[in-house]
């Protein structure tokens, strides 16, 4: 059986509106002021005590829940009360099982547990709360407990109130995210073997910063006026490109959208994870660099968090179009010579999506075997909104099989409103859709 759990979040306001006010001033970006399952927010709201996402369970039962959090805003730690949970996968890969009474799952990460319902009969919450990683002294994130109930179904005399898991971590709690981030290890078995890529051919050292660009005008309201707030990789803050995308612009062949030059390493080196950093350091400029790697090229990245305006904090990095297995993480400042020898080659976990930890390191490999063009960013999304983010551009391997598809005969020839796409939803095979993503 399988429970699907999708974690969301809630703004209030006019979030586009406040969005591009923000981008624009320099302001910082909304905070959700709540989160849901399933689309609630569970009976600690008041709005959602009638409503709240129940799922009843037989006991002696395993379920499986296919946890996402889409949360783009937060990490989050979840725990069900009463039950220990028993992870089995990670972004469709399967992983030696972790057993464990609580789990810190990442923004945009995808994971597969087991729930044996083996409890005194009863109910029970399932509740989730943000993992805020970044400064200490900032309290004005969203500190919401999001919930949802497990019922066991028999006779019994129905508690006042579910209980309520002990084990979830509080906000800050690094120490228990460091330590369940650690856990994660492939399979590796006869029937899922791994492949970890052994002959890198190209190294990269990536930093990843929070940042500030020189206001254009002087309308922009924070950090004195001078500056507006940013993040960046290899200090570059990455600035889509409008109204021509990437994939239209290297397809098509259209020069001046973007350019091949996104660094290997740092433009220069400093103590990146010290503290109280000089400003100027933090300085950075928009632009739209990309890396082009040949096909099957053998890629080992090394993300670096920084602590430039004292914002250092967990970075779940999320790559498009390829898994990676991560082969190392540590804290303070990579060492090229000391630290690949740590490095796990032998279970390391194959995923989409993993967490740069806290002034610390992640060492990343995959092999560049699926061409086309492949946006990588911080899956918090006010730090991919503010450019935390570049693109890899895969070059075809020589066959059909090996090169970038033609695009659908159905994409717009131009740039469609929102709204008619929305009014006139035409699917790909000429009949309405029956459901619209926005
Ligand atoms: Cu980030």
């Amino acid at each position: 059986m399988t429970i699907c759990q999708t974690k969301r979040s809630l703004y209030s306001g006019n979030l586009k509106a406040e969005y591009d006010y923000d981008l624009t001033y320099g302001d910082d970006l909304p905070h959700s002021i709540g989160y849901t399952i399933n689309g609630e927010p569970g009976d600690l709201c008041p709005c959602s005590k009638e409503t709240t996402y129940r799922r009843v369970v037989d006991h002696g039962k395993t379920y499986l829940l296919r946890l996402v959090n889409s949360v783009v805003a937060a990490d989050m730690f979840f725990a069900i009360a009463e039950h220990n949970l028993t992870i089995v996968g990670v972004d469709a890969n399967y992983i030696k099982p972790i057993t464990t009474s609580y789990i810190m799952i990442s923004a945009g990460q995808t994971m597969d547990i087991l729930l044996i319902a083996n409890q005194t009969l009863g109910h029970y919450y399932i509740a989730a709360r943000q993992f805020w990683s970044q400064g200490v002294g900032v309290t004005d994130f969203d500190q919401v407990n999001v919930t949802a109930i497990i019922e066991y179904r028999g006779n019994y005399t129905i508690p006042l109130s579910p209980s309520f898991p002990s084990t979830l971590p509080t906000y800050k709690d690094i120490t228990a995210a460091i330590k369940f981030s650690n856990l994660f290890r492939s399979l590796a078995s006869k029937d899922h073997p791994v492949n970890v890529p052994l002959n890198i051919t190209t190294r990269m050292y990536v930093t990843l910063s929070i940042s500030e660009i020189a206001c254009e005008n002087s309308t922009c309201t924070t950090l004195g006026g001078g500056e507006i707030l940013a993040t960046s990789a290899n200090n570059i803050s990455w600035n889509n490109p409008n109204p021509i995308d990437i994939l239209l612009a290297y397809y098509r062949n259209i020069s001046g959208v973007y350019t091949t030059d996104f660094p290997d390493q740092p433009l220069f080196y400093y103590n990146f994870t010290a503290d109280d950093l000089p400003v100027a350091v933090a300085t950075t400029e928009p632009g739209s660099k990309v890396k082009v790697l040949n096909y099957n090229e053998v890629v080992e990245v090394v993300f670096q968090g920084t602590n430039l305006m004292n914002g250092a904090g967990n970075h779940p990095m999320h790559l498009h179009g390829h898994s990676f297995y991560v082969v190392g993480s540590g804290y303070g400042n990579y060492n090229n010579e000391t630290d690949p020898k740590t490095f796990n080659l032998v279970d390391p976990v194959e995923v989409n999506t993993f967490g740069v930890p806290k002034n610390g390191w992640l060492a990343i490999r995959f092999v560049a075997n699926n061409p086309g063009v492949w946006f990588w960013h911080c899956h918090i999304d006010r730090h991919m909104t503010w450019g935390m983010a570049a693109v890899f551009i895969v070059k075809n391997g020589g066959t059909a099989e090996t090169s970038i598809r033609k695009p659908p005969p159905y994409l717009p020839a131009c740039k469609v409103p929102l709204e008619s796409r929305v009014q006139n939803n035409d699917g790909p095979d000429g009949k309405e859709n029956q459901t619209i993503f926005i």
